[in-house]
């Protein structure tokens, strides 16, 4: 019996800042369901595909009802009878009906939602899991990234930098990794309180307190790691993402950053200080804006040969923006957002093009999520490498590291495990 989709529809449902977003399900000839929820960013590229929003009054004016109909109207009778074991002639369809080059009729948030959908019921459908559906059989677990420190537009901290990060680059299996991790994450909150801080999370799980400079967080943490019994940079190592183009004026070109106005040149300068002083920092992510190519591009020259350099906002998981990152020799690394492009396809075509150039992947949530565990299924099956799902606090955010504990037992430690830095 051929199988095939037999309705696709969605809900609105509510994200972990309590704003709406899109659920979809779709339902296949042979009963399966596939179900996926679609998450949403702050600190959003100006250039990421379209994230449909109702506006007006009602509920911040951020319903996402229209995108719903969208999906149970014109998406639904796209789809019908379409085989869901075609993830790219599903992704191409509904890409081809939204007419738009950023799916902004349609809307990202439902394009991006029936995706997910199709590859779950495909998976449902053969009785496999969702990383044997998608990846196949050569299984790696990533390098996993937890943001214990939350500032930015995700903290009222008042530090500029967005994330501070910890990765076990010392670990046995991802299990092991984890705990190093919950130890460090569970010790910096003793030490954050004892110096009298505030323990309460951010967006993303990690601490909020005010520390007042990225130095003084970076301190923070290694105290922790330190007290924690482990060897800062040897066994658990940190890495920054800044956001920067929250910072940057595009006017007068300068970043307002910790009470001062830095000219491009001179936010190099404070980077290189930083990691020359703090050698345990082994990544930075946005550490320039969007709108700063050239400066991005300095950056990668003076210090892609040390560090990963990964991009973010610069390059939204859009293969033709990234492509021109490719072609300037911008960055080392891309973060790779499912919801920045908006279909599974095209963020595998954004991950191809990252291999065949010899930049790293990372897979990422974003700050408003859901209990989705899609991405880390997606980690696993694209072999990507790295991944940054938030801290040890938030089930939005540890579920998706449960459920890589959950994958590592079914392969009962016959996976592999990505090691950092992989090219
Ligand atoms: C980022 C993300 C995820 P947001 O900047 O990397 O941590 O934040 O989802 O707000 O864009
Ligand atoms: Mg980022």
């Amino acid at each position: 019996m051929t199988v095939v989709i037999e309705t696709v529809k969605a809900r609105e449902i509510f994200d972990s800042r309590g704003n709406p977003t899109v659920e979809a399900d779709v339902i296949l000839s042979d009963g399966s369901l596939g179900r996926a929820e679609v998450p949403s960013g702050a600190s959003t590229g100006d250039r990421e595909a379209v994230e449909l929003r109702d506006g007006g009054d009602y509920l911040m004016g951020k319903g996402v009802m229209k995108a719903v109909r969208n999906v149970n109207t014109e998406i639904n009778d796209t789809l019908k009878g379409v085989s869901p074991f075609d993830q790219a002639k599903v992704d191409k369809l509904m890409i081809d009906l939204d007419g738009t080059p950023n799916k902004s009729r349609l809307g990202a948030n439902a394009i991006l939602g029936v995706s997910m959908a199709i590859a779950r019921a495909a998976a449902q459908s053969q009785g496999i899991p969702l990383y044997r559906y998608l990846g196949g059989v050569d299984i790696e677990l990533p390098q996993p990234f937890f943001n214990v420190i939350n500032g930015g537009v995700h903290a009222d901290s008042g530090i500029d930098v967005q994330e501070f990060l910890l990765t076990p680059v010392k670990r046995d299996n991802f299990r092991d990794g984890v705990e190093k991790i919950a130890n460090t994450y569970n010790t910096l909150k003793s030490v954050l309180s004892k110096e009298g801080y505030e323990t309460a999370v951010g967006d993303e799980g990690g601490f909020a307190p005010k520390l007042g400079s990225t130095e003084a967080a970076i301190e923070m943490l290694y105290r922790a790691i330190k007290e924690a019994g482990y060897v800062p940079g040897e066994e658990i190592a940190i890495a920054l993402d800044p956001a920067s183009s929250e910072f940057y004026n595009d006017n007068t070109k300068k970043y307002s950053f910790e009470g001062k106005e830095l000219s491009s040149n001179e936010m190099l300068i404070y980077y290189q200080e930083l990691v020359r002083k703090y050698s345990a920092i082994i990544f930075i992510e946005d550490g320039f804006s969007e709108h700063d190519w050239e400066g991005f591009k300095k950056m990668t020259e003076k210090m892609g040969d040390k560090i990963q350099l990964v991009g973010d906002d610069i390059f939204v998981t859009n293969p033709v923006i990234f492509s021109e990152g490719i072609n300037k020799k911008v960055a080392n690394s891309i973060l790779i957002k499912l919801n920045q492009i908006g279909t599974v396809s095209e963020s595998i075509e954004t991950i191809k093009m990252a291999r065949a150039n010899g930049y790293t992947t990372m897979i990422s949530h974003r700050s408003g999520e859901t209990g989705d565990t899609f991405i880390a299924d997606f980690a696993v099956a694209m072999n990507a490498g790295q991944i940054k799902t938030g801290s040890m606090a938030r089930s939005e955010r540890v579920e998706k590291y449960n459920q890589f504990l959950r994958i590592e037992e079914e392969l009962e430690g016959y996976a592999k495990l990505a090691r950092f830095p992989k090219k």
